[in-house]
């Protein structure tokens, strides 16, 4: 499946209803909201309002931190930052957040989260001690740790905006031994590099940078079609 992530830094209510819209018609099969950088709570209620009056696929929060949680969503990828030097990106920021998530009524989906490569807003500011991309090794000692500890969602990413999509061998290898849900994202702007990624056993395929380009719809559909090969 190819989600679309939609950063509520980037675009107001109406222009994230838009491009939420069109990325259903386009076949993606659900909507993440979140960022790295979020601040305004208020500003991610009201995009997820608006892309909730508009689509009917699942609209699932992809949280940064603790400012990432909204109770219009459906579910919340609540996840660790499990190569983070810092404890708050860890667990910290999860206690933090719980109740919030609790009150929200919001499913919660336990995920790992793998950051790679050093240049992203995601690895700075998580503080993440990034996986090196030659290294599918020490990728899959994180993913059986997460398997282990009972996380049944696993995030690789690349970094938003990255400009190499994760190599197809880290994911194979992962895939190899982690038995949960994969996914991955971070630079993956065209349909060859979302079928490299189906290729090497992603479930779920994250495009975000792309939806900001104009016309964006056709490349989308060729990515949903590519991401479905396996
Ligand atoms: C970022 O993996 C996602 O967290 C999506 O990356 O914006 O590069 O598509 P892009």
């Amino acid at each position: 499946m190819c989600a679309a992530l939609i950063d509520p830094e980037d675009y107001d209510a109406s222009e994230a209803s838009r491009i939420a819209k069109v990325s259903e018609a386009a076949g993606a099969g659900l909507i993440l909201v979140g960022g790295s950088t979020l601040a305004d709570q208020g500003r991610l209620d009201k995009v997820v309002k608006g892309i909730k009056k508009n689509v009917t696929r699942h609209v699932i929060l992809f949280p940064g931190n603790i400012t990432g949680v909204s109770q219009y969503a459906d579910a919340i990828l609540f996840s660790s930052l499990l190569n983070s030097t810092n404890p708050y990106f860890i667990i910290g920021a999860q206690a933090l957040g719980s109740v919030h998530v609790l009150k929200s009524r919001l499913e919660s989906i336990p995920m790992g989260y793998l950051v790679f490569g050093s240049g992203s807003a995601t690895s700075f500011v998580g503080q993440a001690n990034a996986i090196p991309t030659d290294k599918p090794n020490l990728a899959v000692m994180y993913a059986l740790a997460a398997q282990f500890l009972g996380m049944r969602t696993l995030y690789l990413e690349a970094g938003s905006g990255a400009s190499q999509s994760l190599p197809r061998d880290v994911i194979t290898a992962v895939r190899k031994y982690y038995r949960g849900l994969l996914i991955v994202g971070g630079g993956i702007t065209s349909p060859e590099k979302a079928r490299e990624a189906a290729k090497g056993g992603a479930d779920i395929i994250v495009v975000g940078n792309l939806l900001a380009q104009p016309g964006f719809e056709s490349t989308l559909r060729q990515i949903v079609q590519a991401a479905k090969i396996k």
